[in-house]
This record gives structure tokens, sequence and C-alpha cells, in this order.
């Protein structure tokens, strides 16, 4: 059995959940690198020497199998799985896009720290770190049904921070803004490369996935009695979901 802390990444064959579990590897973790595909599943695990497990988190058996493989102690927790799909605006909403949004950030997130819960909870101070986002708490046009989604993961953060009150255990939101990673673009915008250059388009450096990493890594490395409930992080060209800065940063 490892003597090094333990933490489950989920969605973590790339963006900012491959970030999370490099970086939460460089810092002394056993990584379990969990995401649906198992080649890159396996790719990212033998990149860092963590452990691949092939994990769907809107599969209940995949969910039972991960905590099985975990076993009775779990020290962090990071919910990544999710993300964007499509710019609909409600009046046209692809529905189809709204429930995958729902059960991936929502109901995945749910499940998959339902089922890890006995393991958080038997660590010193197990922490459960969710990828939430400013439109979790911001609305926008076009951003309908992944705002709800978010929305609706926030709601589950501060409320199971509630209800576990009286433990141990530590529940952050990170909440970034604009973040040029591989695919949470390109996967929104069904693959279309030249829409997706265009959100970042004229932007001085937006945030990359390893600066969400680092937030991750500095939220569980702060000492066990310390809680942070939700960062919110932007890149300085963005100061709020509106309100970009598409040319140079000036003096
Ligand atoms: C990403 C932030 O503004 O694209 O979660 O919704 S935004």
């Amino acid at each position: 059995m490892s003597t090094r802390p333990t933490a489950v990444v989920t969605g973590a064959s790339g963006g900012i959940g491959r970030a999370c579990a490099v970086r939460l590897a460089q810092d002394g973790y056993d990584v379990w690198v969990t995401a649906r595909r198992a080649d890159r599943v396996r790719e990212v695990a033998d990149e860092i020497g963590g452990r691949a497990l092939a994990v769907d988190v809107t599969d209940p058996q995949d969910v039972a199998r991960l905590a099985a493989e975990v076993g009775d102690r779990l020290d962090v927790l990071v919910n990544n799985a999710g993300g964007a799909l499509g710019m609909d605006p409600v009046a046209e909403a692809d529905l189809d896009g709204w429930r995958t949004m729902f059960e991936t950030n929502v109901l995945g997130t749910v499940s998959v720290t339902k089922a890890l819960l006995p393991a958080l909870r038997a660590a010193d101070h197990g922490t459960i770190v969710v990828i939430g986002s400013t439109a979790g708490g911001v609305a926008y046009e076009g951003g309908g049904g992944y705002c709800a989604a978010k929305y609706a993961e926030r709601a589950v953060v501060d409320t199971l921070r509630l209800e576990l009150n009286g433990t141990r255990v530590r529940i952050s939101e990170i909440a970034p803004g604009m973040v040029n990673s591989e695919s949470f673009s390109l996967t929104r915008l069904h693959g279309d490369e030249e829409a997706a250059a265009k959100v970042y388009a004229g932007v001085e450096d937006p945030l990359t996935q390893e600066d969400v990493a680092e937030c991750v890594a500095w939220v569980v490395s702060l000492p066990g009695h310390v809680n942070i409930d939700r960062m919110v992080v932007r890149p300085v060209a963005q100061a709020a979901a509106h309100k970009v800065h598409r040319a140079p940063l000036t003096d």
C-alpha cells in the first residue's frame, strides 16, 4: 500500500484534469487518473507514474468500480469531468446537449463524490475540489445550458459543505473564467477550430490549464483546518464575464 497521499482526478485525459493530475503527482500524490478514454488515461498515468482507470462519471458501474479500487482512504478528489456543449440560446435549446451537461457536470460530480465520501472521511482532512466556473455565478447569452449546470454544481458544493460541517472534510470550488485549455472551446463549439480560436482572439494571456492546476495544488496544500470555499480566478485581461480586453495590456 502506498504511503503517499492519494488523489482521484476525473476527466483527467486532457485539459484542466490532466494538468491537475500532473501537478498533484509532482507534489507527491499517488494519483488515480480517470476519464472515459482508456488509452488516454493510460498515457497520462504512465507519464506521471499514476494509476489508470477508465471511468465515465455518468455510469454507476464505473463509479462503483472506482470506489472499490480506491479502497478505504482517499485524501483528495478533484471533480473535473464535465464541460460545455454548444452556445445555443434558451429559445433554441438543444436539450440533448443540456442533458449531457447536467449529467456530467452535476450528476457526475454528485455520483463520484457520494461514492468516495466514506474514503475521504477516513483521511485526516479529505479534500473535495470541484472545478466549477465563473459561469456558475453569472449568466451570459448563449451560456444557458452550461451556466445552468455550473450554477447547479455550485449549489451542490455549497450544500455539501453545510452537510459536512462537523467533519474534517474540506470542499472547495475553483471557479475559472477564461481558460484557453486544450479542448474546452473546441468541444463546446463542436470541433469548429476557427470559432474556438475567436473565443481567445486578441486576449493577452488567457489562463492556461496549468494555472488552474496551480490553484488546485494550493487549495489542497493548505493546513488541514483551512477551507477555501470558492476561488474565482480569471486572466488579468478579463475583469468580468462580459469585460474582456482584446488588445495588448498597457501600463
Ligand atoms: C469557462 C468560463 O466564461 O467560458 O468555464 O463560461 S466561460
